[in-house]
């Protein structure tokens, strides 16, 4: 049932978004390189340049406007040498930013090759553009690539029992069926959502009956998981059946407990919507009784608001005197807690081989 780690990656090949991460990684990987290969021979470059004797060869005088607008700018004209070749700045010393005075800006140029120049400025906020780029794409490129091994990972997870298959179902004592896998058995009111627990389990949508109509499943039946055997039991305290439907059903869950089949692990559920009803309580206190671990699993937890569901979860707790954690809340529709279950599952089956070495 497990996976192999090729035919995981033979997945992720087929999701767009592998292929963007990738893609975003790559681009992001190319403009980095580029952007330390910049920094690496411009700072060679600017450090040159910081450590120049600028030599003020001479002054311009520029003076614009008219009136009281006059405004005058110097020019300094400084020379200095970089690798053996001299440059000639302008450099701007307008009269009201004296404190500019003597900082060479924007752009030096070799007077013996024009062409030749040091972009001071465009240097360093070309470098810092880049590498804002390069990060971006980098962090884009990890965040989806994150996303996709989460998403693959709770792919993974949710599938984790797709391979469960029905065995049989079972009328009587007669008929319960005897395994050396550890059986978890699915109990609750009729209608809470035992059968769509189930198929949530399974990631199947037709593996045990579900139906709008209460007290559906009437026998017990039987799924194999693999590792488990999983056993849905027919719902109880449905009003609308005669008495001896009623008690055909009840001596059916009695004879489940009692006849040497004991459940490994009992996943007791009740709608998180509703205080417990004296059949759940009786259920419960049953199982404490007969020693049997079970966990309360609260159902249908998307009918609320997070809110809620704390709140619900507070109710259930100090009915059935358990801590809050003891509670797991699910949802059949969005799959919610499958996590949880599937953890306390493995416990089970753990348990179970240690019981066997
Ligand atoms: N919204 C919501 N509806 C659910 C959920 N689980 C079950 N239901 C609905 O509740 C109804 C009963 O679900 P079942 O899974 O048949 O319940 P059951 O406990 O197996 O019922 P019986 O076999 O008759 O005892 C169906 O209409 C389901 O669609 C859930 O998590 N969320
Ligand atoms: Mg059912």
């Amino acid at each position: 049932m497990k996976e192999s780690r090729y035919s995981a990656v033979k997945k992720a090949v087929k999701r767009w978004e592998f292929w963007v991460s990738i893609v975003g990684l790559l681009i992001a990987a190319g403009l980095l390189a580029f952007s330390v290969y910049y920094t690496v021979t411009t700072s060679r470059k600017l450090s040159a340049y910081t450590h120049i004797n600028a030599v003020t060869v001479g002054y311009n005088l520029e003076t614009t406007g008219a009136g009281t607008d006059r405004h005058s700018n110097f020019f300094a004209v400084v020379e200095y040498e970089v690798d053996g070749i001299t440059y000639r700045a302008q450099d701007k010393m307008s009269v009201d930013i004296v404190d500019r005075v003597g900082k060479l800006r924007e752009i030096a140029y070799n007077p013996d090759n024009p062409a030749e120049c040091l972009f001071v400025k465009s240097e360093k906020s070309g470098f810092a553009f880049l590498f804002i780029f390069s990060a971006g794409w980098t962090a884009m490129g990890v965040a989806i690539a994150t996303y996709l091994v989460k998403d693959l990972k709770r792919e993974k997870l949710m599938n984790t029992y797709s391979n469960a298959k029905f065995i049989t179902s079972a009328a009587t004592k007669e008929q319960f069926i005897t395994t050396d896998k550890p059986i978890i058995a699915v109990c609750g009111k009729s209608n809470v959502g035992k059968s769509s627990f189930i198929n949530m389990l399974a990631n199947q949508n037709k593996l045990a009956k579900v139906s709008g109509e209460p007290g559906r499943t009437r026998l017990v039946n039987y799924f194999d998981f693999g590792q488990f055997i999983l056993a849905d039991l027919p719902g109880y305290g449905y009003a609308k059946v005669s008495k001896s439907e009623k008690e055909k059903w009840a001596k059916l869950l009695d004879d489940f407990f009692a006849e040497g089949c004991t459940p490994a692990h009992v996943f007791a559920l009740c709608d998180i919507r509703h205080e417990p009803t004296e059949n759940d309580k009786i259920m419960v206190n049953y199982l404490y009784q007969r020693i049997i671990p079970f966990t309360v699993v609260a159902t249908k937890a998307d009918k609320l608001s997070k809110a809620q569901m704390n709140k619900a979860l507070t109710t259930l707790s100090t009915s059935y005197t358990c801590g809050r954690d003891a509670i797991i809340p699910t949802s059949a529709q969005t799959r919610y807690g499958l996590e949880r279950i599937i953890e306390e599952i493995n416990k089970v089956v753990e348990r179970h081989k240690n019981m066997e070495d």
